[in-house]
This record gives structure tokens, C-alpha cells and sequence, in this order.
């Protein structure tokens, strides 16, 4: 029942079109465990910033099981719905499914699934980025919605601008995911202005709720997007991105001085940390059932 409530916390955060929902990015438990205290309501746990964390490469180097217990930790150190990126699901309708599946017992509240093909390279690199066969891939998703019906959020994504096939051929798709049952459409973009993603949003008309990603056109402001009415922006791997501008500096500052004296008013205090992961309640629980006279 909790993956119950996560899940329509999603749905009410990504497929309300009255109010713009935003995920931060999380690809391990510190992650999200810090984004949850800066306030956001959902996740989004980043193919991306997971495979960086695992150094791997985003091109399914990780498998689908690397993947699941990811998430796990990500799942149990928040209690906000999480939004898994799942790239082409692995394979065909089959993997995609058993992907699904496995997430739903691991507690996440929804998957977004792309019509790439196996394996997938992240959408900013290189420029080969074949897309699926429209039909084969609404054969994924429906195979994902029979599977786990309404307990995940189904977000489909297209990757038809990524891969530069142009406005009509992402319109086109996002018709069939929307009768293959997806629950909203995700609109990729590698443009560094939001010209594409605001005129998609316009033709489209909202008939499933619109989710974007602003990575390359970050520059938008805000105010654009509840202008044509997205319904959620994904800010995808600002955290795991924050977290390699720190540890280099702090890691490049260390080997230089050959000591961690002037380190640590830049750090993290390990109280924080104490704090964040309740360490107060370890030891209320040892005086409960370690030494309970
Ligand atoms: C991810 O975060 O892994 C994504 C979004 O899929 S992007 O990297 O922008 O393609
Ligand atoms: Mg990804």
C-alpha cells in the first residue's frame, strides 16, 4: 500500500496540468535523501547520474538489475514518489515488462520509457540515435500497462526530436503512446533554446499531461513552461553533476596540500550527515531493545 500512495502522489505531481510539478534528480540514497529536505515532492532517478555513480557509461552498460537495487536505495531514503528512468526497457516488450515489474516490487512510483533502441546512449551524445518502430514500441508499453496497471505511472517518451525526425514524426508518436495507454508524454529535446519543446506543447494541446527535461535550453525561464501548461520539469542530474564539481575541487585541494586543514568549513559536516540519516533514532531503538532496563 505504500507503493499505492507513492504512486498517485506522482500521478497528482506529473499528471495535474493546473499546477507545474518539478523532480529532482537522485541516483543514490544521500540524493535523494537531500532532496527531499530541499523541499521537492518527487524524483526522478537519472539512467544518467546512476550509471556516473557506478562508472559506467549511459549506454546500458549498467544492467537492469544494477538498476533496480539503485533505486531501491533511493526509494528507501526518501518517502517521495520516484520517477524511474528507464531507458528503452532493456530490450523488447518482454525485458520492458520484467523491468516494470521489478520496480514495483522495489517501491518506485512510476517508469518513463523511451522509444530507443538497445542499447541506449544517452540522448547528448554523438548523433546516432535510432528510434524504435512506432508499433514495437507501443508493444513495450502496452505490455508495461497489463503488467502493472495502475500501480506505476507510465510517462512515454519520445526521443523523435533527439533523433531528427522533426515535430510531425513526435506529434505522430505521441498519439500512438497516448492510445498504447501511456499516462503522460515525455518530450526530449537537445536544443540549447526551448523553441522545439514550446511548439510541441502547442500542437499537442495537452491530450496526456507533458513532462520536459531542460537540460541543454536551462536558460528558459520558468514562467515559459506554465505559459503553455507542461505539466512537470525534470531537472535530471543536477545533484550527481554538483556532487563531481565538489569532490574534484575538494579532491584536487587535498593532493595539492597534502592535508585536510583547510578543508573543512567547505565540507559537509559529518553532524549533518548524523542528522540526516537519524542516527537519534539508532540509539532511542538500542535503549529500547538493546538495554531496555
Ligand atoms: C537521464 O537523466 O538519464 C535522462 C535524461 O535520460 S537525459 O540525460 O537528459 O537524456
Ligand atoms: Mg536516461
Amino acid at each position: 500500500e505504500v507503493n499505492f500512495s507513492r504512486a498517485d502522489a506522482l500521478r497528482r505531481e506529473v499528471c495535474s496540468s493546473t499546477e507545474l510539478s518539478f523532480l529532482m534528480e537522485a541516483h543514490d540514497g544521500l540524493s535523494a535523501a537531500i532532496a527531499q529536505r530541499a523541499g521537492f515532492k518527487g524524483l526522478w532517478a537519472s539512467g544518467l547520474s546512476i550509471a556516473c555513480s557506478l562508472g559506467y557509461r549511459d549506454a546500458n552498460e549498467a544492467s537492469w538489475s544494477h538498476l533496480v537495487d539503485a533505486v531501491e536505495r533511493i526509494v528507501d531514503s526518501s518517502q517521495l514518489p520516484v520517477l524511474v528512468d528507464g531507458d528503452g526497457g532493456f530490450g523488447n516488450f518482454n525485458n520492458a515488462r520484467l523491468l516494470a515489474r521489478k520496480l514495483c516490487e522495489r517501491g518506485v512510483a512510476g517508469i518513463a520509457l523511451e522509444d530507443s533502441c538497445f542499447p541506449k546512449l544517452n540522448s547528448f551524445v554523438g548523433n546516432r540515435h535510432p528510434l524504435a518502430d512506432v508499433d514495437e514500441f507501443c508493444g513495450r508499453l502496452r505490455a508495461v500497462k497489463d503488467t502493472v496497471a495502475n500501480e506505476l505511472v507510465l510517462v512515454a517518451r519520445i526521443e523523435a526530436l533527439i533523433a531528427g525526425h522533426g515535430m510531425h514524426e513526435a506529434i505522430a508518436r505521441a498519439h500512438a503512446y497516448r492510445e498504447a495507454g501511456a499516462d503522460a508524454i515525455l518530450i526530449h529535446s537537445r536544443s540549447s533554446s526551448a523553441d522545439e519543446i514550446l511548439s510541441f506543447a502547442d500542437a499537442w494541446q495537452n491530450r496526456l499531461p507533458v513532462v520536459i527535461v531542460p537540460t541543454k535550453y536551462y536558460r528558459t525561464p520558468t514562467c515559459e513552461y506554465r505559459r503553455v501548461d507542461i505539466s512537470t520539469v525534470i531537472w535530471a542530474n543536477h545533484s550527481m553533476r554538483a556532487a563531481a564539481a565538489a569532490m574534484r575541487r575538494v579532491c584536487g585541494r587535498i593532493f595539492a596540500e597534502q592535508s585536510v586543514a583547510t578543508i573543512e568549513p567547505d565540507i559537509t559536516p559529518l553532524e549533518d550527515l548524523f542528522e540526516l540519516f537519524s542516527y537519534d533514532e539508532l540509539a532511542e531503538a538500542e535503549a529500547r531493545y538493546l538495554h531496555p532496563n
